[in-house]
């Protein structure tokens, strides 16, 4: 569970970040689960690190990663944070390449999303961590930062005078076992990571209930259905498995009812 002081730091900054939640043997079966799922995409080949490789569905193409959207560790702070009935927006592996210029994962102010990320390797500031603009989920920073978006195209375009890598913003440096819960409307970014840079992520939404937060998974669903076709080596034409979208567990069932309800498969 959050204290009420995680979730004030949370609302108030846009993200938290739990230390230890995972030991260090339940961290090597999630990054063997993690590499199996990448390797295969691969189809076992070496990574060669030319581009990302980024793998969508990861999670729930192994029942180990699959229990953890239901594990208290994750699933409390989730409902503490977005509430109850919330669903299920899908997961992605990541293999990183160079890096990941300044950006929010959206601009949906009105609808509460939460990406929850994990990453499997030591990270800091200058190695790759998760840099964020605290506060930037909400206007009129949010807003503010918008000239930053240039910066991904060309990194010569700076707004605010400098690049990426110098622009203010708090490191969320992390071990493998902690967890980052934030805002998927805050400005974040990662500099200076190795070639191979391994995380994934769990994707959740509020309980839809207007018309604009049914728009907003749908045009989810359509646009993860062409990350991958484009970036992942197998293509299946679906994004999640029926084992988890039909699960047993009473938590997924309720994470992912409105998902099947509306055809996503
Ligand atoms: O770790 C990174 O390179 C950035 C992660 C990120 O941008 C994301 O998951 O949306």
């Amino acid at each position: 569970m959050l204290t009420k002081e995680q979730i004030a730091h949370f609302e108030t900054f846009g993200f938290v970040i739990r230390r230890h939640c995972f030991s260090e043997s339940e961290m090597e079966e999630i990054c063997r689960a993690f590499d199996d799922v990448l390797t295969e995409d691969r189809q076992g080949r070496p990574f060669d690190g030319a581009a990302r490789q980024a793998v969508l569905g990861i999670i729930e193409k192994r029942p180990l990663l699959s229990g953890l959207v239901e594990d208290d560790r994750i699933y409390q702070p989730l409902e503490q944070l977005l509430g109850p009935g919330f669903v299920w927006i899908g997961s992605d592996g990541n293999l990183y390449v160079g890096d990941t210029g300044w950006h929010p994962d959206g601009s949906d102010l009105d609808y509460g999303r939460i990406k929850v990320a994990l990453y499997l390797d030591p990270v800091t500031k200058d190695t790759g961590c998760l840099r964020v603009v605290p506060g930037s989920h909400r206007m009129p920073l949010h807003g503010a930062l918008d000239p930053l978006k240039g910066q991904r195209r060309d990194p010569d375009h700076q707004p605010f005078g400098t690049d990426g890598s110098g622009l203010p913003c708090f490191p969320l440096e992390s071990e493998p076992g902690d967890v980052v819960f934030f805002n998927q409307n805050l400005w974040h970014a990662a500099y200076g990571g190795r070639t191979g840079r391994r995380m994934f992520t769990m994707n959740f939404g509020a309980q839809p209930n207007k018309d604009a937060h049914i728009e907003y998974l749908k045009r989810q669903y359509e646009g993860n259905l062409r990350h991958v076709e484009n970036m992942q080596h197998t293509q299946s034409g679906r994004i999640y498995e029926d084992a988890f979208l039909y699960s047993d567990s009473p938590r997924i069932q309720g994470m992912v009812g409105k998902l099947v309800e509306l055809g996503f498969k």
